[in-house]
């Protein structure tokens, strides 16, 4: 009797073996990502200037009504919908060191705190503040993938004691933080160039605002949340990219009442899951001034019927935790979306927004990145502002600009200091910015 039971099991065992196997090999063969431009299909974007009705948007009084009807589509089938301040916000300032970074900033660390439902929760903002102009400076404020402390190399900054990502380059293990991890995300941080060029730099480890993984919204601020936004049933719950960018506007709260800040001249920006995450913090909250994304491909700036690269079915499988429930719907299913992903550049009108790709990072796909630029180029026109000068995709390293700007650059996924010239160029040019650092 025991051994027949033992050879059962035994047979039993090896089948869900076998299963397995076939089943993720299955998994693996089923997703080829197409990178070929003659492969990608026949589509037709929905109108960002046309209402749900059919009527057109002819004035910018309409195109106020289209941009919430544009909005809630967003809310309703791709990122949730977020749940705006919280009753109880409180700032508490734990470092301000005047002349850090050799005299070059004030250094400080701003604690967070958000309590509801009465259940509480905080992050960190790092700030560095150029000493050298005497008047309040625009500010870039932008998630970072390993805690504030993988920003700079400076001591002072503390180390994140969140859940991280294990990430060897970075000595991150056991999901948390070590000492030998302060600076090692720097490239993608030219803290001292931003400062030398006038900007004040924002930074939040997003980690802390939400851990990038699928718990079933447990952890993070979602416990902060009522109800309606977590309830995934509804389809459209607040996932991770919408705690992320909920997390931006936190910082942009604190931003907007420090007075060494012009609170009129705040940028967003991110970079990949962080990129797509400030496109969704621009289009929610238009104290953004003007918006940023780097390399966020699929769910970000890149257009979801390309199905070129990543692909909607493909995220949702490998992230199901980033977007809303409903977002899943429109896996291998892109052409029944009701929106594309250039009427999220749309929602940014009319402030300045610009996409960035690398032409390695043919996963991102750098083609419906600058599609989405373009195609938000309508509703620009309709509120007496221009989209890209361009009709086709830059030559690499070409930046082209006027209230939307588009550049590709050499070389894969990744944020640099190409990038950030970048950035700075159009922020100055954008904000008119005067830098009279030596004329003080
Ligand atoms: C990839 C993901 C991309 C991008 C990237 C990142 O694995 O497929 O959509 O978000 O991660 O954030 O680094």
């Amino acid at each position: 009797m025991g051994r027949l039971f033992m050879k059962l099991m035994k047979t039993l065992f090896a089948s869900v073996l076998v299963w397995a196997f076939l089943l993720s090999s299955a998994q693996a063969q089923e997703f080829e990502p197409n990178y070929d431009e003659s492969k990608v299909p026949d589509y037709e974007l929905p109108d960002p200037l046309t209402f749900s009705d059919g009527s057109k948007v002819n004035t910018p009084s309409e195109w106020e009504k289209r941009r919430k009807e544009i909005l809630r589509l967003f809310e309703n089938y791709v990122y949730g919908k977020m749940p705006g301040k919280p009753e109880n916000l409180t700032f508490e300032e734990r470092k301000n060191i005047p002349d850090a970074l050799d005299g070059l900033a004030t250094l400080k660390e701003i604690r967070i705190h958000v309590k509801q439902n009465s259940q509480k929760h905080h992050f960190d903002l790092l700030l560095f503040i150029p000493n050298k102009p005497k008047k309040p400076v625009p500010v870039f404020l932008g998630l970072n993938f390993d805690g504030n402390q993988s920003v700079h190399p400076d001591k002072n900054i503390t180390i994140t004691d969140s859940w991280l990502r294990n990430d060897e380059d970075c000595k991150i293990y056991n999901h948390k933080a070590t000492k030998d991890s302060r600076g090692c995300s720097r490239t993608r941080w030219p803290v001292e160039r931003i400062l030398d060029r006038g900007y004040a730099l924002a930074t939040i480890y997003y980690g802390e605002i939400d851990p990038d993984f699928d718990d079933g919204y447990q952890n993070g601020v979602h416990p902060l949340f009522d109800e309606q936004y977590l309830d995934t049933s509804r389809g459209n719950n607040c996932a991770s990219i919408g705690a992320w960018a909920w997390g931006l506007s936190r910082g942009a709260d604190y931003l907007e009442q420090d007075p060494a800040i012009d609170n009129e001249k705040m940028a967003v920006l991110g970079h990949s899951r962080l990129g797509k995450t400030a496109l969704w913090a621009g289009a929610t909250d238009q104290r953004f001034d003007l918006v940023i994304s780097n390399c966020s491909g699929c769910g970000g700036a890149a257009l979801s019927r390309r199905q070129f690269g990543e692909t909607v079915g493909r995220i949702n499988s490998s992230f199901p935790h980033w977007f809303c429930e409903n977002f899943k719907k429109y896996n291998q299913n892109e052409e029944e979306l009701p929106v594309d992903q250039h009427m999220l550049m749309a929602l940014m009108a009319p402030r300045p927004v610009i996409a960035a790709s690398a032409k390695q990072d043919q996963w991102a796909d750098p083609k419906g990145e600058f599609l989405s630029v373009k195609h938000a180029a309508p509703v620009y026109k309709l509120l007496g502002k221009k989209g890209l000068p361009v009709e086709e995709m830059p030559v690499i390293n070409r930046p082209v600009y006027n209230t939307t700007g588009y550049v590709i650059r050499n070389g894969g996924h990744d944020l640099n200091n190409y990038n950030w010239e970048v950035y700075l160029d159009f922020a100055d040019h954008h904000f008119d910015y005067n830098r009279l650092l030596n004329q003080d």
